[in-house]
């Protein structure tokens, strides 16, 4: 586990404010929280300089595919457009697994009471996000992330975006029994 401080989000850069700045600029309300808050929300989060240590995590969990992705506007056409897409709040029926492999971004999370949490992740980073999370991903100002992707199975690497249907997703409604149990029981 790594010791980086995580930063909530201002209230300006959420969708219904108007004066909403850019999402790839860090946000940083002076808040943070520490590592454990992280793990509450069933987030682990560690760093690995060589990929060994990555294909020793993705066997122990049986993973079975993988892509590497770089997200920058030289690589990836319609540069601006994935990037506000990457931004849509989301969750997935299956856990995820991100590692940096080079550069870096934002990934952030809903915290208890619905708060942003901003992880901010650097090469060599590795976060592995339980099924029923809410996130969202952005390139930082350095508009460059060249990350794995791993996903267990094919389909359920679908993102499914909030909404009222999202809201009753078994995926969505487990996750919130595991988490809100893990925090009481602190
Ligand atoms: C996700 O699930 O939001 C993503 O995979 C974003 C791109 S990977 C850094
Ligand atoms: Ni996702």
């Amino acid at each position: 586990m790594t010791t980086r401080l995580y930063v909530l989000l201002r209230p300006s850069l959420d969708p219904a404010n108007p004066s909403k700045g850019d999402q790839r600029e860090p946000h940083d309300s002076g808040r943070t929280v520490d590592p454990t808050y992280l793990s509450n929300l069933g987030i682990l989060h560690y760093n690995f300089s060589s990929q060994d240590d990555v294909d020793r995590i993705a066997s122990e969990r049986e993973y079975k595919n993988r892509d590497t992705i770089t997200i920058s506007p030289t690589t990836l056409p319609n540069y601006e457009e994935k990037v506000k897409n990457f931004f849509h709040e989301h969750l997935h029926e299956d856990e995820e697994i991100r590692y940096i492999i080079d550069g870096g971004g934002y990934f952030d999370v809903r915290g208890k009471d619905d708060d942003w949490v901003r992880i901010a992740l650097e090469k060599g980073d590795l976060m592995i996000m339980p099924a029923g999370i809410y996130h969202r991903f952005t390139t930082d100002e350095k508009n460059y992330t060249k990350a794995m992707r791993l996903f267990k199975d094919e389909p359920k690497w679908t993102p499914l975006n909030r909404g009222d249907e999202t809201e009753s997703n078994q995926y969505r409604t487990q996750y919130l029994q595991t988490r809100d149990g893990a925090v009481s029981a602190q």
